[in-house]
């Protein structure tokens, strides 16, 4: 195996030995454009056949695998680091595993930070849209990694319980807007996005767009306060940090 950071595989999954976990990161836009950041997203390769996020990370029982999500935040922190990127870096995190692997999770972020190659105002916590049982230890965690320095966005936003209550409680710099209300504007109701766009107003949140495909898209999108955009029109997820040159 090469020592390139973007062929650093984690350990092997606990599931099936045969599984190689690897990341690869999507550019993310401001709104002049300009790439200012990456999502991190997790692959599983076996073979030629590559696995997504959803059929790696929830084992046989349907539960989620913390202790895997816990390697797959090192493995992005260690892959990216290794590019020595001055852009922003987004890894999504679970509700699951801020209340119940916050101090591994920590301890990864605290070894990320003194090797130098990143720094906490670089990175921002994507909080995954899932249900928690306990919302108040959750928004305790993410006061905890906001003193700390980090920047927190609640993903998927208008899925889930990624709502507008979360938001309140929470307080995001970041709420990502999920892609089911593009794809309603899309078909000529833009409702959600603009109760998403002024819940985020009410927060003083900035808007993250995802799921973009078309020039069609972004002319839709024009209406609407979008402070930085994400999808296949701008650029796909690559296992390197990629600056598109189309556009
Ligand atoms: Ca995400």
């Amino acid at each position: 195996m090469s020592n390139c950071a973007h062929t650093q595989m984690a350990d092997i999954h606990e599931m099936n030995s045969q599984m190689e976990l690897f990341s690869v990161f999507q550019p993310i836009l401001d709104h002049h454009f300009n790439v200012m950041g990456y999502e991190a997203l997790l692959r599983g390769r076996i073979e030629n056949q590559v696995f997504l996020p959803s059929s790696i990370l929830y084992n046989q029982s349907h539960s989620y695998d913390i202790a895997l999500e816990l390697k797959a935040i090192a493995l992005h922190l260690a892959n990216f680091a290794a590019q020595k990127s001055p852009a922003v870096l987004f890894i999504n995190v679970s509700p699951e595993c801020l209340l119940h692997g916050f101090d591994t999770m920590m301890t990864h972020l605290s070894y990320a930070i003194a090797q130098g190659s990143i720094q906490a105002k670089q990175i921002v916590l994507e909080v995954l849209e899932h249900a928690v049982c306990c919302e108040e230890l959750l928004c305790m965690r993410l006061s905890q990694l906001k003193d700390a320095g980090f920047r927190i966005a609640q993903d998927d936003f208008g899925s889930a319980d990624s709502n507008q209550a979360r938001a309140l409680r929470l307080v995001p710099d970041v709420i990502k807007l999920d892609q089911s209300l593009l794809v309603a504007a899309r078909q000529g109701d833009s409702s959600l996005l603009e109760a998403a766009a002024s819940a985020a107003k009410q927060i003083n949140a900035q808007v993250l767009i995802e799921g973009v495909e078309s020039h069609a898209d972004v002319m839709l999108l024009k209406q609407f306060k979008i402070d930085f955009w994400q999808g296949y029109w701008f650029g796909k997820p690559t296992p390197l940090l990629v600056v598109p040159s189309q556009m």
